[in-house]
């Protein structure tokens, strides 16, 4: 059966590709031929592809966080095997997709066999795209020239609505909602901008809404498509620079854009197509993982996972750009800066390593080997009572804690050395937490598959780190009925003395918002909504801005 997949996915680009599904016969031995599905089922297959599994896996899925599943190894394993793994998931970190209520025993069958099939090519997204979904809602010279509002700017709390495509601002003090705001689909990540005005949220779609605090009530100013799904965003961040450019990364296409910071207008597409570090084969899909803004110099640090490059992105000058690459390793992710903000910390995920820019010189410092895929989120930075200044990442592929030195100026022999691993309560850690004024370091396993880690958090106290950690039943705590109740992500109040974690349920279930005092790790307060519809990522906006964790 030949058919065209022309249906529109989650509200994205028609696909030009014509796969042939069930019609060719596999040729190689131990091969089972592509499985036939309907023109329908072959459009959900492909927008739960997007929904949950392209970013592990790409969109032509050659594998980074998770493994490879090209249809010479799908077919391989065949449709059991595929089948109980998307049930199940694996300790290594892929979800139980089946057993949590995710998707069902229909959808699993449905990617199991949409699996073996080739993966359709998206098409590219250039200048003209972005520039036609691009829309200023409020021009620059419409907006209030002072706060209009008496909210603490410093104090507020940007959720992620992940499945309803929206946000909530939080009042960080009553813990009343502001507004709920439209956005892209499952928003990944919020930051500010420099001045701590402006908050920028992107969708795995692509979308980037800007939002400026200083109105009555915040909302859209502007927003624009970048590509067709996507993970970072950030803005400049140098003296000079404060609030001028935004830059957003795009898993596909594998490309950046630099924009204007107050209205999102495209300014320039740089793509990241190229070799890889080590073998320098060619990739496809190097897709752009985290970015962050340098102090240190008019620079955006662009990390690229597939190829295991990071790009020093100069903005000073965008029609003579200068980039300087430094080769790290396979597969880069999520990372942070140490708490002096001149050292950038990012994952290679699937190499099991951490490397370390110094964004002064723009040089590779180290490249540390670490757990089992480690997953930092932005990582935690505090004193160790014997190694001094440290950052640390968990790991979604085991349950260690890997503590790394920092300064090289009074502890050079511990920098960017692994001072010591500590164990946590298991694999499927997504993020991990402290605070400058905490000596709480909180640790989250929202992928475990045993729903006891996955429902709660474990805290060490870094002051007494051999003490080992307290459980606490997070999502216990927030008395929600059934559901997969994922705890996730803890982050951080202004004033460093409440952390706030997501208990993240299904899409029609009822999820909620717990606030825990640090100082005596009790409950401090449930937020519930009806409008709290599976809350992940918290950004509170100071530290955000200040780049605190
Ligand atoms: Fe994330 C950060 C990519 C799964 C919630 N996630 C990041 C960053 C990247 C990334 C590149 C760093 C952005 C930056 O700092 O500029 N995340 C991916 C994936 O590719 C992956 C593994 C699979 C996917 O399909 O997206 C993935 N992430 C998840 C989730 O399942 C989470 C829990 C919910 C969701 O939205 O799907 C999730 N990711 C987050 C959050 C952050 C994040 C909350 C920011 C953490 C922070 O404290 O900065």
């Amino acid at each position: 059966m030949k058919q065209r997949a022309l249906t529109l996915v989650a509200g994205l680009a028609v696909l030009a590709a014509a796969p042939l599904f069930g019609g060719v016969a596999a040729q190689a031995q131990g091969k089972a031929a592509p499985p036939q599905l309907s023109e329908s089922d072959w459009a959900r297959g492909k927008e739960i592809f997007f929904q949950r599994c392209a970013g592990c896996h790409g969109v032509l899925r050659k594998g980074a966080t998770g493994k490879p599943l090209t249809t010479d190894i799908t077919q391989v394993k065949g449709f059991d095997y595929l089948k109980n793994v998307i049930t199940n998931g694996t300790p290594a970190g892929m979800p139980n997709f089946g057993t949590a209520g995710e998707l069902s025993a229909g959808e699993v069958q449905l990617m199991a066999k949409y699996l073996m099939n080739e993966p359709p090519q998206p098409p590219e997204f250039g200048m003209k795209d972005m520039k036609s979904s691009w829309k200023v809602i409020v021009p620059v010279s419409q907006r209030p020239t002072k706060p209009m509002n008496s909210y603490d700017l410093d104090n507020l709390f940007s959720v992620t609505l992940r499945d309803s495509g929206e946000i909530a601002l939080i009042d960080g003090h009553s813990k009343k909602i502001i507004n709920i705001i439209k956005t892209g689909y499952a928003v990944h990540i919020s930051r500010m901008s420099k001045s701590g005005r402006y908050l920028y949220v992107i969708g795995r779609d692509a979308r980037i809404n800007l939002i400026d605090l200083w109105m009555a009530k915040p909302d859209n100013v502007a927003e624009i498509r970048v590509g067709l799904e996507a993970r970072s965003v950030e803005t400049s961040k140098y003296k000079g620079f404060d609030d001028k450019y935004a830059i957003a990364g795009s898993y596909w296409p594998p490309q950046y854009v630099i924009m204007d910071g107050f209205t999102l207008e495209p300014k320039k597409i740089v793509s990241t197509r190229g070799m890889t570090v080590g073998t320098q084969e060619y990739h496809p899909e190097p897709r752009v993982a985290s970015i962050v803004g340098s102090h240190y110099g008019p620079e955006f640090i662009v990390n690229i996972k597939e190829t295991g490059k990071i790009q020093v992105v100069n903005y000073q000058d965008l029609k003579n750009l200068k980039i300087t690459e430094i080769e790290a390793a396979q597969f880069l992710h999520d990372g942070g800066f140490d708490s002096t903000g001149r050292y950038f910390l990012v994952a290679a995920n699937a190499s099991n390593k951490v490397a370390v820019v110094d964004t002064k010189t723009s040089k590779l410092t180290a490249l540390i080997e670490v757990g089992k895929t480690p997953h930092p989120g932005r990582g935690a930075n505090f004193i160790h009572p014997k190694f001094g200044p440290v950052w640390a990442t968990s790991h979604l592929g085991d349950e260690s804690i890997s503590l790394i030195g920092t300064d090289p100026v009074k502890h050079p022999k511990q920098a960017w050395k692994v001072v010591e691993t500590i164990d946590g309560q298991g694999g499927g850690s997504l993020f991990i937490k402290t605070h400058p004024k905490s000596s709480n370091l909180w640790v989250d396993t929202p992928l475990n598959p045993d729903p006891e880690l996955s429902q709660s958090v474990a805290v060490f106290d870094t002051k007494n780190l051999g003490k080992g950690y307290d459980v606490l039943p997070v999502a216990e705590w927030a008395n929600l009925g059934a559901g997969p109740k994922r705890v996730v992500q803890g982050e951080y109040n202004r004033a460093g003395d409440e952390v706030w974690f997501s208990v993240w349920s299904g899409m029609t279930q009822e999820s909620a918002l717990v606030v825990i005092d640090d100082k005596t790790r009790k409950l401090k307060a449930v937020i519930k909504d009806k409008r709290l519809v599976t809350p992940t990522g918290k950004f509170n906006t100071y530290n955000t801005q200040h780049d605190v964790y």
